[in-house]
């Protein structure tokens, strides 16, 4: 086979790779996706990964011909350019997905860069691989017939039909181009957007649809935040509707093992006494959030409060969507950092980052963090989490 038909047959075989990879990679991005197949999110996962690394073989075989290829573009510049930037692309995409696939081996820092090339190159990548496989395609050609007869250099240039300022074929590719940018545009634009700093953060207290009465009154070290505000974006993940909470139907329970059971209504739990701490927030799949300053009542001091009792091994805790839970042994609860958190940065926990109430463990990934907390129960056997449940490792301990 020569290398032209080679060329040609690689491409169709990546074509396909190509989409596979950008319809898992694009249920690995959606938020809305993660209540639909949790089951099988650890197998999209790795199916991304795995094609991303057949992708990556074809590509290595043709890197020794690349010479030889460019040599054969000398005169045509767009194709050159083509080849540059798929090129480009493949190779963001792939060194930043394989720091991702090991990002747990490297400081938060490094996945925080690897997701935003990986999604930039997606951003990009995509939409521009669509509109070469339209405009190369045999269809989209013979569309673009028909050609202008050739001109000599001595006839003079007359705009016609044959030869008009646009040919058919400009045209359709400006319109493709287009249409592409225009469905692309808003979900750029909302990625991007994430990256930007949070706007109106005055130390306002905002709840969206919980409504909780009274409002917790900031500490001094809250508003102003000290940790300076928070830098980066959270994606507020769900595995179920957002649930709203209110004075009615709020609650937060500490039992099973403990001295002291109690149920706390919203009036009572938020006359407890709170402190303040900043830390990160790191979530596994590769994005961190970083110096967020959390107010809340620290886990330790509610458990030391309502006294353990002898064979209490693990805490486990539940989230008022009735789904969501998970655990820590009791050693890992004692911690001094994780906090049962009621403000961020000073203003009320909005709802669909967890509030009005989320537990916060800064040293692990943050599917330990259980969102909506209502529940503390105090255990004697191991209770593996909803996500443990689902693939997630066992152990979430973040390098450091
Ligand atoms: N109840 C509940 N808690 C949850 C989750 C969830 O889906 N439901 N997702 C976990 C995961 S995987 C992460 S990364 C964080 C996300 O927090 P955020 O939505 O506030 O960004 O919440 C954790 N706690
Ligand atoms: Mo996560």
């Amino acid at each position: 086979m020569n290398f032209g038909k080679r060329l040609i047959r690689l491409h169709h075989s990546n074509a396909i790779l190509f989409l596979v990879l950008t319809l898992t990679g694009f249920i690995l991005f959606s938020t809305t996706f993660r209540s639909v197949f949790p089951a099988i999110r650890v197998m999209i996962r790795d199916v991304h990964i795995w094609i991303g690394v057949v992708l990556c073989l074809p590509f290595l075989f043709y890197l020794p011909k690349m010479v030889k290829h460019l040599n054969t573009l000398k005169k045509r510049k767009n194709n050159r350019i083509n080849l540059y930037l798929v090129l480009t692309i493949l190779i963001l995409l792939i060194v930043s997905g394989f720091l991702l696939t090991f990002h747990r081996d490297f400081a938060p820092q490094v996945s925080t860069g690897a997701l935003f090339i990986h999604d930039f190159s997606t951003w990009f990548g995509v939409p521009y691989v669509i509109y070469h496989s339209i405009t190369r395609s045999k269809w989209f050609k013979k569309l673009g017939k028909p050609a202008a007869p050739k001109r000599t250099l001595d006839d003079p240039i007359v705009i016609d039909d044959h030869n008009p300022i646009y040919t058919r074929r400009s045209f359709l590719k400006a319109v493709s181009a287009s249409a592409i940018v225009i469905v692309f545009l808003p979900f750029i634009a909302r990625w991007f957007r994430s990256y930007l700093p949070a706007s109106g953060g005055t130390g306002a207290v905002i709840g969206e649809g919980n409504k909780l009465k009274p409002l917790p009154t900031p500490n001094a070290k809250s508003a102003p935040p000290i940790g300076g505000g928070r830098r980066g974006q959270f994606r507020y993940y769900t595995v179920t509707e957002v649930p709203k909470l209110n004075n009615d139907n709020f609650s937060f329970t500490i039992d099973g093992l403990v001295k002291k059971q109690n149920v706390y209504k919203w009036d009572e739990f938020v006359k407890l006494s709170r402190d303040v701490q900043v830390s990160d927030f790191h979530c596994v799949t590769g994005w961190s959030v970083y110096d967020i300053t959390w107010e809340g009542i620290p886990l330790k001091k509610l458990l030391q409060q309502a006294g353990i009792q002898k064979g209490a091994k693990y805490v486990k805790f539940y989230s008022a969507d009735g789904v969501y839970t998970d655990t820590l042994s009791m050693k890992q609860a004692m911690m001094d950092d994780i906090m049962v958190a009621v403000l961020m940065d000073g203003q009320l926990i909005s709802q669909k980052n967890g509030g009005p109430v989320r537990l916060i463990v800064p040293k692990m990934y943050a599917y330990k963090s259980v969102k909506w907390l209502n529940r503390i129960e105090v255990i004697s056997h191991n209770h593996t989490g909803y996500w443990e449940q689902r693939g997630y490792s066992k152990d979430a301990w973040v390098k450091s």
